[in-house]
């Protein structure tokens, strides 16, 4: 037990609460009750969450709870859950003591107006998080670490970094969390802030704190009404009737992905379509350039594909079919599909409409009408994804009518099916059953004709009871009547040959479509951006705030249900909506509907190159030198909408001339997910005995077997007590139900940020998913700890450790260059490389052979520490101030590799005697011929030839040759 806590009271201190002086929080403590799990500390003075009570080298616990009592405030600590262990270095003091002096000093603000353009910049981001009440996750740190040691690199070569970090804390469960419990979401909001902002700081990210923004301050708001006001100016924001996601119970209407089979993503409600006015952003209008312009960039091949696809350009041509009543005659409509296979007109044996189809009620017969009306009515409560599944069977309804194929001049029935879907194309399709399966299955069940149009080449094949939509050789299609002759083309042929007779004869055009819709913008939310527009109560016209009128702030509200109508909470908000036109002075009311989450997210890496400007969304000069953001990590899970939308409005705003360049990040990397500590599974038998795991009796069956109890066995894992029942492992996704989450204060007060930034980096490659173990943890702490004890020396008797460190002013030897010349190439061409864990490898390999050195000269240590500063960065400010620097290491130059250093040292030599190669000595490439002689004399297999012979001549040519001439005469035979 450590010598402290046999005193009745510790002197303890509260640390990591940065803006408050450290010996101002230190009190006595009586220790006995520090022994039990949670304990309660009376104070006068304030306290936060996340805040640790510490001694000299022991964490007691954590700050769990912060509640105020007429005056004081009681603050309940709770214990790590892994025990107190004596730490191999005092990380407890280090980490916070220079946390604080980043702070203090402003070790990482990037300059502002005052800053040296001459000098490059880096501009490496974060997706910045949403700030939810859990708190910050493991999974977190993985790509704020990573750049932010591409941040602390790049200030080490001398670049302008641009590092900063910000809120995006709009959204749903802040108002939900006020519906519940009355608290206004932007209390809620800046308690989960400054939870985020001291949990970040305990980590030692190097951000620029003076550029921090929330996408929920009026001053940052301000700029997102604006865009929207650009937007509207433009013609792309508009309003429409739009079919959108209902959740009656949320009483709000959802985004797609926040809809998940048929009900809310948040809570499990159903939800239906139902039609109410939109705000849309036309993000169609920028499509191919957002397609376009992919190609350039540095971005995960994943993501831009997923993004292409999301766009879902296709090229074909809309084809005009002439439509005909019950006896044959042409009628005065026309009706255009939409297709992608102009080669296959003549297999078009009937023509399908969606049943929300425009024209459809003036196409259908009397007969058929009544059916028609049914089926659009059961069709209106499908989703458009329960609508298109392949798998699903293909319903339909004669329409009574029929239309005639150009091509082949058939008369073809016109049916209603909702395979087919009215946003898409032109919402009606020429159906050919012998090239579609969806048409072949119609076709099927509905007793149309299939026309067998395309003949496979080489590599497809016709299965029977299939359709063929693979392309070919064009047969059965050929009409001299109206000049049409495909026969024998290839499909891609035959496409261009129908566009170009379609465009000739009045029958079509060439057509390129996008499966993109535009964006749905509104939120019948409270917690969002207040949407800047007021309708004029007597004309019903919508008119655009000024742009002098904005922030338009979002009123105060008590009350945060939803109206339940569709209204939006804001209706509520009666002195508010009630407004005037500042023009005309009529009387006017505000729109009610909020922005999505989206919208704040969808420029902010812009507000931080200029974040105090009142006058301008950014300035001119501050964005030509910051942009585009130079690296960009997050989630994989942001790869299309987010990522989608901050392009679409980046380019409107350099359309407009607020930004310089196309894009905004130029590369795109995906931290890979944290899983929880791999977990062994065994089953139970029907008497309850532990059987080998089955995950084919289903994933409820399985159960967990604590860690100790499991051996490896070959490649699998068995139970220690009976080797015979055999055990799963798995690695999942941490979740509070699954019991597995990892909570990155823990790990902080256990093992120091620095472990938890070095783990986390030497896990695996950044981009993967990698399952937690704490056993790795330990092991990059004992690496941390070995450092220090390498440079500090052991600890006194009395547990400290002396001032100073062991380096000594001696000049190094070769050997030693070499060693830490070879780890700095590898450090550097892996943090290049984003290949963080093999570079934490590199400078274990170093320490190891540092190990076995009597001494260590100042200088390699010297680089060695700043080698490892972006890595685990308050050891390395620590061992650096040791090391006798006054000032932060955070701007000294990186080291360099030197290239004399790193080729190998030894070179094979190979050694002739009297003209025959005999043998190889291994030497320094900067061997003496004595020395090479020598060698080659205690060499095994040559000393059979050299030894008590007399040498007549040596002949050596450095790094290439030893040639020994032996004297004849006096030589043993057979030399
Ligand atoms: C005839 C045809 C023959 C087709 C053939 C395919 C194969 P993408 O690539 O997704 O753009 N289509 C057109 N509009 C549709 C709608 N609103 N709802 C459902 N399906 C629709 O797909 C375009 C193809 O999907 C079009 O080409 C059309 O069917 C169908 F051997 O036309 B095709």
């Amino acid at each position: 037990m450590h010598a402290q806590l046999m005193h009745t009271h510790a002197q303890l201190q509260l640390l990591q609460f940065q803006p408050l002086p450290l010996h101002s929080l230190a009190f006595p403590f009586p220790t006995k009750r520090l022994r039990s799990r949670n304990f309660t500390v009376s104070t006068t003075k304030s306290s936060h969450f996340g805040l640790r009570l510490c001694d000299r080298s022991f964490s007691y616990g954590t700050c769990v709870r912060n509640s105020v009592t007429g005056g004081a405030s009681e603050v309940e600590y709770q214990k790590p859950k892994q025990p107190v262990v004596n730490k191999p270095y005092p990380f407890h003091e280090i980490e916070p003591k220079w946390q604080r002096f980043w702070e203090e000093n402003k070790t990482f603000r990037t300059p502002d107006d005052d800053i040296d353009t001459s000098k490059p910049k880096y501009y490496v981001l974060d997706m910045f998080p949403y700030p939810s009440g859990t708190g910050l996750h493991v999974g977190h740190p993985l790509g704020y670490t990573a750049t932010d040691i591409l941040a602390r690199y790049k200030r080490m070569q001398g670049y302008n970094v641009l590092h900063p970090m910000g809120w995006d804390a709009f959204g749903l469960p802040a108002e939900q969390f006020a519906i519940q419990t009355g608290t206004h979401p932007k209390i809620t909001t800046m308690r989960n802030i400054n939870r985020f902002r001291s949990q970040l700081r305990s980590l030692g990210f190097s951000y620029d704190w003076d550029r921090e923004i929330s996408t929920t301050d009026p001053d940052y708001y301000k700029w997102t009404q604006w865009i929207f006001l650009q937007l509207l100016k433009r013609g792309l924001a508009y309003q429409a009737e739009v079919p959108v996601n209902w959740c009656p119970a949320l009483g709000t209407v959802l985004a797609n992905e926040e809809v998940v089979d048929g009900v809310s993503e948040r809570g499990g409600h159903p939800v239906i379509r139902k039609p109410m006015r939109q705000w849309m952003l036309k993000i169609t209008a920028y499509a191919d350039r957002l397609l376009q312009d992919l190609d350039d960039l540095d971005w995960p091949e994943s993501v831009k594909e997923m993004q292409r696809n999301w766009i879902g350009r296709s090229e074909g041509a809309e084809l005009e079919f002439c439509v005909l009543d019950s006896d044959g005659k042409k009628r005065d409509i026309k009706i255009i599909v939409y297709t992608t296979r102009p080669d296959t007109i003549f297999g078009a044996t009937y023509l399908v409409v969606a049943p929300e189809y425009s024209l459809l009620s003036s196409l259908v017969s009397t007969a058929q009408s009544k059916y028609v009306e049914e089926y659009k009515d059961l069709a209106s409560r499908k989703s458009d994804l329960e609508r298109t599944e392949l798998q699903k069977e293909k319903t339909g309804v004669f329409t009574g009518c029929y239309a005639r194929n150009p091509a082949n001049g058939e008369a073809i029935p016109i049916w209603v099916a909702d395979y087919v879907l009215g946003s898409y194309g032109t919402g009606a399709i020429m159906a050919v059953p012998a090239h579609d399966s969806r048409d072949y299955d119609f076709a099927l069940k509905h007793g149309v004709p299939v026309h067998w149009v395309v003949s496979p080449d080489d590599k497809g094949t016709i299965e029977s009871g299939k359709a063929f939509s693979g392309e070919g050789t064009i047969v059965n299609s050929s009409n001299e009547m109206v000049g049409l002759d495909i026969n024998g083309l290839s499909s891609q042929n035959a496409a261009l040959k129908v566009i170009e007779w379609a465009e000739k004869t009045g029958n079509g055009k060439r057509k390129v479509n996008y499966k993109l819709r535009d964006w749905l913008f509104a939120r019948q939310r409270y917690w969002g951006e207040p949407i800047p527009v007021i309708f004029l109560d007597d004309t019903g016209e919508t008119v655009p705030l000024n742009e002098t009128e904005l922030p338009l702030m979002l009123p105060e509200l008590d009350d945060f249900t939803p109206t339940g109508t569709g209204d939006p909470p804001l209706a509520k908000a009666a002195s508010w909506i009630k407004t005037r036109d500042t023009l005309s002075g009529r009387p006017a009311t505000r729109e009610t509907n909020t922005m999505p989450q989206w919208a704040g997210s969808c420029w902010y890496y812009l507000r931080f190159m200029d974040p105090k400007n009142s006058k301008e969304l950014v300035d001119k000069t501050k964005e030509r030198y910051w942009s585009p953001v130079d690296v960009y990590v997050g989630g994989a899970e942001h790869a299309v909408l987010h990522l989608l939308y901050a392009r679409f409005w980046h380019k409107v705003l350099h359309d407009i001339g607020v930004v310089s360049t196309k894009e905004p990040f130029q590369c795109v990397i995906n931290q890979g997910l944290i899983l929880g500590e791999v977990q062994y599974m065994a089953c139970r038998d029907e008497d309850g005995n532990l059987i080998s795991a089955d995950p084919s009796l289903g994933e409820n069956n399985l159960e967990k077997v604590p860690e100790e109890k499991v051996m490896k066995s070959g490649d699998s894992f068995v139970l220690k007590d009976n080797p015979h029942i055999r055990l799963i492992a798995r690695a999942y996704k941490m979740s509070k139900s699954r019991g597995n989450v990892i909570n990155p204060d823990d790990v902080v007060s256990e093992y120091g940020a620095d472990s938890l930034r070095l783990y986390e980096m030497f896990m695996g490659p950044l981009r993967d998913s990698k399952t937690w173990s704490t056993s790795g943890i330990e092991g990059v702490h004992r690496f941390l700890g070995r450092t220090w004890r390498l440079i500090v020396g052991s600890p006194l008797t009395n547990g400290t450790f002396k001032d100073g460190t062991l380096a000594v002013d001696e000049e190094p030897t070769v050997e030693q260059l070499r060693s830490l010349h070879k780890c700095i190439a590898k450090v550097t061409e892996e943090i290049e490389g984003t290949r963080f864990n093999t570079g934490i490898s590199a400078m274990m390999e170093f320490l190891n052979v540092a190990y076995k050195w009597d001494k260590h000269p100042r200088s390699v240590i010297e680089a060695f520490v700043l080698l490892l500063s972006p890595y685990a960065p308050h050891i390395a400010e620590e061992l650096w101030s040791r090391l006798g620097h006054a000032n932060s290491l955070a701007y000294e130059p990186f080291p360099k590799a030197n290239p004399a250093y790193l080729k190998d040292s030894t070179i094979v030599l190979p050694v002739q005697i009297n003209g025959k190669t005999r043998g190889t000595i291994q030497v320094e490439e900067t061997c003496t011929e004595e020395d090479a002689f020598e060698l080659a004399c205690r060499d095994e297999k040559l000393s059979k030839f050299l030894h008590g012979n007399p040498v007549k001549k040596r002949i050596y040519v450095p790094g290439k040759i030893l040639n020994v001439v032996l004297d004849r005469q006096k030589t043993k035979v057979g030399v």
